[in-house]
């Protein structure tokens, strides 16, 4: 049961602004109209068509879809073929050897230039440094690094042996990072001493030995990066120094085959519950769609792009379209470690600037960031290099997107508003740049290849102009295969809202033409920056502390964020708050949640009252809660079990603590 359904942002609809791409850009563009017409003339075949294209294959495939036990589905599964040799060594074996693969930009400004070639031989030691510490292939292996090249090299060793690895966001806390290595059962924890953020060494490695320290695991190795140079505690034994084996090792390696459908990774991702989800993705399904999508929704051009995605690697952008979808097809990429006003606010259109970025793939977060830093920043570099932009992570509210086309993107390259999930494993609804007339705040259509649709509560679909459910009504080659170890919450989560249909979570509506606008959540999960946080999670974190005895957190929209968490807590009357101020409570209770969960998962704002607002059946009922923290008129509270306690809070809220 959802409490909020879809609805508002009539003003949305309205929107009549039409972008056309200019003819220049639509006559050399990669995706031109027909790919629609190539795909749905039989989907399938299609998708086999891209999976032989964009790939080496070692074992060609002759079996394409495999839904007989839908809905786990299987693709290309009697194909056979290894990740990083598609993403590298086939690039240098076809004389690309010198190309950039990465320009690396540290946050304190030091570079780093990778050519294909060099990380050919660089993701070759790291592979052998993993087998001689025990990894072997179907082994999980735990990354939790800043984003610095070796991130980059060890997601591609272990995808080289075929062991799925499993990236933790570095801003995740030492808890979060246990129960991530208990989950996946992983052997090995590769990380770095720290990395670079705001201007100072932020440590990671003494996460690490917390999560280890908090019990048993199945970890046996922790290969240690030196990036700040901070002093580290070391278990002998069992941490070792990237530099001892992995700079060591030799950099011929022969990359291990697997069968198309063996897991390249698993990744977690915060569901409606406290527990985080481990969403696992295999290698030929998920490698094609990425490839595909790269290619075609940002018009890559290999020999003359020079591509930018923001993400860090612990997000599914960063997998996706960090590591496997530019490397597959031969990109030239900058990865910047560090924070966008480090030193100055001005660092990323340096970065556009410095080497001439031409694709940039960033989130409605950091754009709106940018705008209320002021349009003199970006108008000090020359960001005229850059010709197509792109957008992920939440919606995009027409004024940032006129903002970002007008002001970073020169009033010309066109925007590609990209709507995929974690478990979508690649973009799914996105204008293809040359083709479609763009609308500010629509992503629009699902891509060629993809079927997506609005449905009502009986699973209809609904006519242009309302709004609905988003769904996904055909299997698609980086669809999730699962739930890592949970094949029944895969199907309860995903699989059993709607007979048959892929269930999203989010509202959508069709506008008159058809076109879908997206509306965000319609579950418990919260998007903060683009970053998906459970409610449930930091409630349980919050209660998990000794002064609180219950907690309500709900996403508030916020001008920069999108969302911000605001929590409602009831203390524990005999748990010692004593005559602590509000303001010593707030900071203490914030603080706890950055440490169970981490930094992103801070509420801006915990009020402390005296009753929360509950159904009769004892629910939570948050849209209330989320009408008080968004300063708005309480909606109808008429089937709470005590009214009278919206009025209580109220007044609590009056009253300064
Ligand atoms: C790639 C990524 C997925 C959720 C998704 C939706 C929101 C992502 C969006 C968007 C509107 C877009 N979302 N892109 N909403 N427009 N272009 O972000 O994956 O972290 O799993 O989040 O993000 O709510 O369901 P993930």
């Amino acid at each position: 049961m959802t409490e909020s359904t879809p609805g508002g942002l009539e003003n949305l609809l309205s929107e009549d602004r039409r972008f056309a791409p200019s003819p220049e850009f639509s006559a050399q563009a990669n995706a031109q109209h027909d790919l629609y017409a190539w795909a749905d003339a039989n989907r399938e075949a299609f998708w086999a068509d891209q999976a032989r294209e964009l790939l080496t294959w070692s074992t060609p495939f002759t079996q394409v879809l495999d839904w007989s036990d839908a809905p786990f589905a299987k693709w290309f599964a009697d194909g056979r073929l290894n990740a990083a040799y598609n993403a590298v060594d086939r690039h240098v074996e076809a004389g690309r050897g010198d190309r950039v693969a990465l320009h690396f930009e540290g946050e304190a400004g030091d570079t780093r230039t990778i050519t294909y070639a060099d990380l050919q031989r660089e993701v070759a030691r790291a592979a052998n440094a993993l087998v001689a510490l025990g990894v072997g292939t179907g082994d999980r292996v735990a990354i939790y690094l800043p984003l610095i090249p070796e991130a980059v090299v060890t997601m591609l060793a272990c995808a080289r042996i075929g062991a799925p690895h499993s990236v933790v966001f570095g801003g995740f806390s030492a808890e979060a990072l246990y129960s991530r290595i208990l989950d996946a059962e992983a052997k090995l924890v590769v990380t770095a001493d720290g990395g670079f953020r705001r201007g100072a060494p932020s440590a990671l490695k003494p996460a690490v030995d917390e999560a280890l320290a908090k019990g048993e695991t199945t970890v046996q190795h922790v290969l240690v990066v030196r990036r700040t140079g901070q002093d580290v505690a070391w278990t002998d034994g069992r941490d070792v120094w990237w530099s001892d084996v992995v700079d060591t090792a030799s950099d011929e390696h022969e990359p291990v085959e697997v069968d198309a459908e063996h897991p390249l990774f698993i990744l977690y991702t915060s569901g409606t519950t406290g527990k985080p989800k481990g969403i696992f993705h295999t290698t030929g399904g998920y490698l094609t769609q990425s490839a595909y999508t790269h290619l075609n929704v940002f018009d890559l051009k290999p020999e003359t792009d020079v591509y930018w995605c923001t993400a860090d690697i612990g997000w599914i952008t960063g997998h996706s379209y960090v590591v496997y979808g530019p490397l597959i097809n031969g990109a030239t990429q900058v990865i910047y470690e560090g924070t966008p006003d480090t030193p100055h606010k001005g660092r990323w259109w340096e970065i556009v600037q410095k080497y001439g970025v031409t694709i940039l793939y960033t989130a409605p977060t950091a754009i709106r960031t940018c705008m209320k830093w002021g349009e003199d920043i970006p108008a000090q570099f020359d960001l005229s290099s850059l010709r197509v932009l792109g957008s992920v992570g939440e919606p995009i509210n027409p004024e940032a997107w006129m903002w970002y086309r007008r002001v970073i993107g020169g009033d010309s390259a066109p925007i590609v508003d990209t709507w995929w999930q974690t478990e979508t494993g690649a973009i799914m609804i996105s204008p293809l740049p040359g083709v479609t007339a763009t609308k500010p705040g629509s992503a629009q259509v699902a891509l060629p290849g993809i079927a997506a649709e609005v449905v009502d509560d009986d699973a209809q679909a609904v006519p242009d102009g309302a709004g609905g459910y988003l769904v996904l009504t055909a299997p698609w080659p980086a669809m999730l295969r699962g739930i890592w170890g949970d094949p029944e919450r895969y199907k309860d989560t995903y699989w059993s809202r709607f007979r048959g249909l892929y269930f999203a979570g989010d509202g959508a509506k069709k506008d008159g033409d058809g076109d879908i606008w997206l509306l965000g959540r319609v579950d418990d999960v919260m998007n903060v920056s683009g970053h998906r946080l459970s409610t449930t999670e930091i409630e349980s974190a919050l209660v998990s502390h000794p002064w609180v005895a219950e907690a309500a957190v709900v996403g508030a929209s916020d001008e920069t964020t999108g969302q911000a968490v605001v929590a409602f807590v009831i203390l524990r009357g005999d748990a010692g708050v004593g005559d602590r101020s509000a303001d010593d409570v707030q900071t203490e209770l914030r603080n706890h949640v950055a440490k169970e969960i981490g930094p992103i998962a801070k509420p801006r704002q915990i009020l402390v009252v005296a009753e929360l607002p509950k159904t009769r059946s004892g629910k939570i009922m948050r849209r209330l809660l989320r009408d008080v923290a968004e300063h708005r008129q309480v909606g109808d509270a008429t089937t709470l079990a005590d009214s009278s306690v919206m009025d209580l809070i109220a007044q609590g809220l009056a009253t300064p603590a």
